[in-house]
C-alpha cells in the first residue's frame, strides 16, 4: 500500500474527466487500496482517483467516525436524485477551505464494487452528498464552482498565499 500525493487546486489536471474502468483487475484494486490509505492518512472522508492524479473513474468514501465503513465505487452512475440540502463542504484538493453547496439530499446509484461485481445503493444526508461530490471530481467538477467567482477568487488568493509562506517555511528548515 501506498499514500499517494494529492493535486491540489488550481491545477489543471483537477479539470481533466477520468475514463470509465473496462474491468476491475488487481491493477484496479491496488488502484482502491491505496486511495483508501491516502483518504484516511489525509485525513478525508472521500477520495476521488483524479485527485491522485489517475484519470480513471474509481471512488472511495468512509463517513463512519471510527473509519470502519470503506466503500469503494467504480464507474458510479446516479440514477436518481431527490431533495435539497444545503451542507458545508471541505476538499482536500483545497485544503483548509469549506462553503456551504447545495446538492440533492437523496440519491441511488448504480456501480461495481472491488470485486468487479454490478450494484445498486441508496445514500442520502452526508453519503449522498460525499458520493456527488467525489463523482463531480471525476467529471473535472470542484465544489468551489458553485460559488460565486468573487468567493473563487478569494479562495485561490488565499490558497497562493498559505502556499508561499509554507514554501518559505520548508526553506528554512532545510
Ligand atoms: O473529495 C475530497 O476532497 C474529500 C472531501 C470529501 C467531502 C467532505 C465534505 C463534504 C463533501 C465531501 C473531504 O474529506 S474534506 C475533509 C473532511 O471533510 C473531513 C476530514 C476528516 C474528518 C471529517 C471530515
Ligand atoms: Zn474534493
Amino acid at each position: 500500500m501506498a499514500i499517494l500525493d494529492i493535486l491540489h487546486f488550481p491545477d489543471e489536471r483537477l479539470r481533466r474527466k477520468a475514463k470509465t474502468v473496462a474491468q476491475v483487475d488487481d491493477r484496479i484494486r491496488q488502484l482502491i487500496d491505496d486511495m483508501f490509505e491516502t483518504m484516511y492518512d489525509a485525513p478525508g472522508i472521500g477520495l476521488a482517483a483524479v485527485q491522485v492524479n489517475v484519470f480513471e473513474r474509481v471512488i472511495v468514501v468512509d463517513i463512519s467516525e471510527d473509519r470502519t465503513q470503506p466503500l469503494a465505487l467504480v464507474n458510479p452512475e446516479i440514477t436518481r436524485l431527490d431533495g435539497v440540502e444545503e451542507m458545508d463542504e471541505g476538499c482536500l484538493s483545497v485544503p483548509g477551505i469549506f462553503e456551504k453547496v447545495k446538492r440533492a439530499d437523496a440519491i441511488t446509484l448504480k456501480a461495481m464494487n472491488r470485486d468487479g461485481v454490478q450494484i445498486e445503493m441508496d445514500a442520502d444526508g452526508l453519503l449522498a452528498v460525499c458520493i456527488q461530490h467525489e463523482i463531480d471530481h471525476l467529471d473535472g467538477k470542484l465544489f468551489i464552482d458553485y460559488l460565486s467567482e468573487l468567493k473563487r477568487q478569494r479562495i485561490r488568493k488565499k490558497l497562493a498565499k498559505h502556499q508561499v509562506s509554507a514554501a518559505s517555511a520548508s526553506r528554512k528548515v532545510i
